[in-house]
């Protein structure tokens, strides 16, 4: 597999020298700076482009872009599309032109992945990324008072919610928007409640069908030009795979990942296998899906979560959490193996260590949420032990 790493540009706490130390060989970045909608041009990639490559002797090139946005009136279906469309097949040119093939994009309406904590305490003074079911419920019943809300969360955990807003101060209840807000799409767009409540609004009458119906536009749209310029788009689960907000979520289960690739059929239609992400689902077997949608795999984020019965869920070790990590390696590796068989020569699967936990120097830094220099590195030496003994013991290609 090739070894990845997400880099947020030139304003990323942790440097591209890091990358390097760390082992992996390929960046994957996006050009946050740019509003969504609006061209990636050939000057803004080249130039990127040339950044990772500047010093030589870190080895790194640009091998995925995560992610070239799609823009929220797409995922509405609203107005006449068809400028954005062609900016969107204009960037795939321009990202293909200079030589990056692989796009990781989601079509998570309003939110991107979504956290209650941010700074989990664990022993010895370290941090993970958590999601606590009965404070998300708070959140949604009685900070946004969404209509509704709370039969969606059933009485036990609108209780649990309830006794858990008694306790909360204002500051409390900040931070805990703060942390929702923080995956916010761009990562870097924040809205207050009643701003939210705006860009709710905008989907009402958006079930799952519309919102399936609106992907599927927006992939007829784009997907031949993919094909025609050899551009691999890889769509990112839902993080976590549930609807929230009463918002549809349509890229949550086996299912929908069957249904998303067989409604536009190409080999340029692909998944992000994001083991994270599927794996706070309790639907999802990830090894099974792994080996189900195998040759769709476009591009891979390893991380583990540990789940609760309430829907809850935390960034766990790597290696640790709810999913058979040498199992779904294993999977990967085979995948792997049969596309160099039929001689493929992009047989390898660019991987990343997705959130790291926050360790020893990352406490303090500031760095994104989950993309922690230690924690991350920690992760991708643990996946690259399994990598490499997996590799070995089944005489498959790394
Ligand atoms: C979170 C990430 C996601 C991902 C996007 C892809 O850490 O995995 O934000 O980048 O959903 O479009």
């Amino acid at each position: 597999m090739e070894q990845t790493w997400r880099w947020f540009g030139p304003d990323d706490t942790v440097p591209l020298s890091h990358i390097t130390q760390a082992g992996a060989t390929g960046v994957v970045t996006a050009l946050h700076e740019i509003p969504y909608g609006v061209v990636w041009t050939r000057e803004a990639i080249e130039e990127r482009k040339r950044l990772i490559a500047a010093d030589p002797s870190l080895g790194l090139r640009w091998s995925v872009v995560e992610s070239l946005p799609v823009h929220e009136r797409i995922k509405i279906g609203e107005g006449d599309l068809s400028e954005l469309f062609e900016n969107y097949r204009i960037s795939m040119r321009n990202l293909a032109a200079a030589g990056v093939h692989t796009i990781c994009y989601n079509f998570m309406p309003v939110l991107d992945w979504t956290r209650t904590e941010l700074h989990h305490p664990l022993a010895g003074g370290a941090t993970s990324l958590r999601f606590n079911a009965h404070e998300f419920a708070a959140f949604d019943i009685f900070m946004l008072e969404r209509p509704g809300a709370a039969e969606e969360h059933g009485p036990e955990l609108t209780e649990a919610a309830r006794a858990w807003f008694a306790t909360t101060t204002e500051a409390d209840r900040e931070a805990l928007l703060a942390n929702i807000m923080s995956g916010l799409p761009g990562a870097y767009d924040r809205y207050d409640i009643p701003q939210l409540r705006e860009q709710l609004a905008r989907y009402d009458g958006i079930d799952r069908a519309k919102l399936r119906a609106n992907l599927v536009r927006f992939l007829e749209a784009i997907i031949p030009t993919a094909e025609e310029v050899g551009i691999r788009m890889a769509i990112h689960p839902d993080d976590p795979p549930r609807n929230l907000m009463g918002l549809p979520r349509i890229v949550s289960s086996a299912e929908d990942i069957a249904f998303i690739l067989d409604a536009v059929p190409s080999p340029a239609n692909g998944l992000t296998l994001c083991a994270g992400s599927l794996g706070a689902g309790a639907q999802n077997d990830v090894p099974a899906i792994a080996r189900r949608f195998a040759p769709k795999i476009h591009f891979t984020h390893l991380r583990n979560v540990a789940k609760d019965a309430d829907g809850s869920f935390m960034e766990a070790d790597h290696l640790g959490g709810d999913t058979d990590m040498v199992d779904l390696v294993s999977a990967l590796l085979e995948e792997q193996a049969a596309r160099k068989a039929r001689g493929d020569e992009n047989w390898r699967i660019p991987m990343r260590p997705d959130h790291g936990h926050e360790l020893m120097d990352d406490v303090g830094r500031g760095s994104h949420p989950g993309y922690t220099a230690v924690g991350r590195l920690k992760g991708l030496a643990e996946l690259r032990g399994v990598m490499h003994a997996v590799s070995t013991i089944k005489g498959l290609p790394l």
